[in-house]
């Protein structure tokens, strides 16, 4: 990869955009060799915590993390799928069905009510459940539509900012899962008070960008994975620093702490699992009940009905899910209040600039979201 990215930057230019461009490419398909993988690698000791907790939303105990560093980015931690077999579906399960209803806001709004983009789920699930379902068919459900949800603060893509006006709970279950990592990676009191969840489809991307808009920087950044595997690009502090490219599966937490927290990172292509079915299909919806684990009072996340994971294994079968969750205040700040406009007001007018914009910049680009860059 070093060789690669030095012999395609030499001129210092937007050297993230290059790399980009390389790993995008259909034909011919890149040359992946150089890519980290960190699903094989030595772990390091970058993790310690309570091992009930972990258990309690669908993490193995922490002593069995694989958690790796990756030189030249301090702050930056890989932990590879860390979650307990079976535990997945629920929170696949959660993000197609539970986080893209209301009040939570998704790019289906921008265009549509609020009553039709009320039960995305309901609306789309029979076209998975019955051979209605094939990936080329003319008509996509709206779960097939569905780009992004936001939670918590919903982050505003015109402005770059979140806003005390635009704000609803954020789920419990999921500060959970995110206060139990982020302590376990030495970040004990983390507040998940924003996350911005993306649906890539086998042509999507997310364009390069840094995370920058909450407003305490000395919290981490933590992404979760689901579904069809994924390149990532990690850069540095400027566009000209040429970015390690590193496979992400379903399962695999990444966390951005630390001198690592502002880098420029982006989502050049999604990568179909290999033999054709991806490990999460194969693990199914039922937790593993394994009798040395200390469950003392059993719990776990909720088991996922057949009928559900019937429709997540579906849309999984070509599809990426990304969760990133942030503490957007330092303790005690809090934010300044901005006019509140409706999903479908100025919303609507910043997503048809997001669509020029994709236009002009690629025209067979399936972004997850554009404005982010
Ligand atoms: O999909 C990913 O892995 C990255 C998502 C991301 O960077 C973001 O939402 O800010
Ligand atoms: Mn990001």
């Amino acid at each position: 990869m070093a060789k690669m990215a030095a012999s395609m930057v030499d001129s210092g230019e937007d050297a993230f955009r290059k790399i980009f461009k390389f790993y995008r490419r259909r034909n011919p398909p890149p040359d992946l060799t150089g890519v980290t993988d960190f699903s094989g690698g030595e772990p390091g000791d970058r993790v310690s915590g309570n091992d009930v907790e972990a258990s309690r939303v669908g993490l193995k105990p922490v002593r069995e993390w694989r958690a790796f560093g990756l030189q030249g980015y301090p702050g930056f931690i890989f932990i590879s799928n860390p979650f307990l077999r079976g535990c997945q579906a629920f929170w696949v399960r959660q993000c197609l069905k539970t986080y893209p209803q209301k009040p939570n806001i998704c790019n289906l709004d921008m265009h549509m009510n609020p009553s039709e983009t009320q039960d995305i789920w309901g609306q789309s699930r029979w076209n998975f459940i019955f051979l209605t379902y094939k990936e080329n068919r003319n008509t996509h459900t709206l779960l097939e539509k569905l780009r992004w949800v936001t939670l918590g603060y919903h982050y505003n893509w015109d402005s770059k900012t979140y806003s005390s006006s635009s704000h609803t709970p954020f789920p419990s279950d999921l500060h959970s899962l995110s206060s139990r990592v982020s302590a376990a990676c030495g970040f004990p009191g983390f507040q998940s008070e924003a996350a911005i969840l993306n649906f890539y489809r086998p042509d999507s991307c997310l364009g390069i960008h840094v995370d920058e808009s909450e407003l305490d920087h000395t919290r981490p950044l933590l992404s979760f994975s689901f579904g069809q595997s994924a390149i990532f690009l990690l850069g540095g502090r400027r566009r000209q620093d040429p970015p390690t490219a590193m496979y992400m599966h379903s399962g695999d937490v990444m966390v951005m702490s630390g001198q690592s927290r502002l880098l420029y990172h982006a989502v050049p292509c999604i990568l179909p699992a290999a033999a054709g079915r991806s490990a999460l299909e194969a693990e199914g919806p039922v937790p593993d009940p394994d009798p040395d684990r200390d469950l003392r009072d059993g719990a776990l996340p909720e088991p996922v009905s057949q009928e559900d994971w019937t429709v997540c294994r579906r849309y999984i079968q070509t599809s990426r899910v990304n969760v990133t969750v942030r503490q957007v205040l330092e303790p005690g700040q809090s934010l300044p209040e901005t006019r509140a406009c409706s999903p479908q007001g100025t919303a609507a007018a910043a997503a048809d600039r997001r669509s020029e914009k994709r236009k002009r910049s690629s025209g067979s680009t399936d972004s997850v979201h554009t404005s982010h860059t």
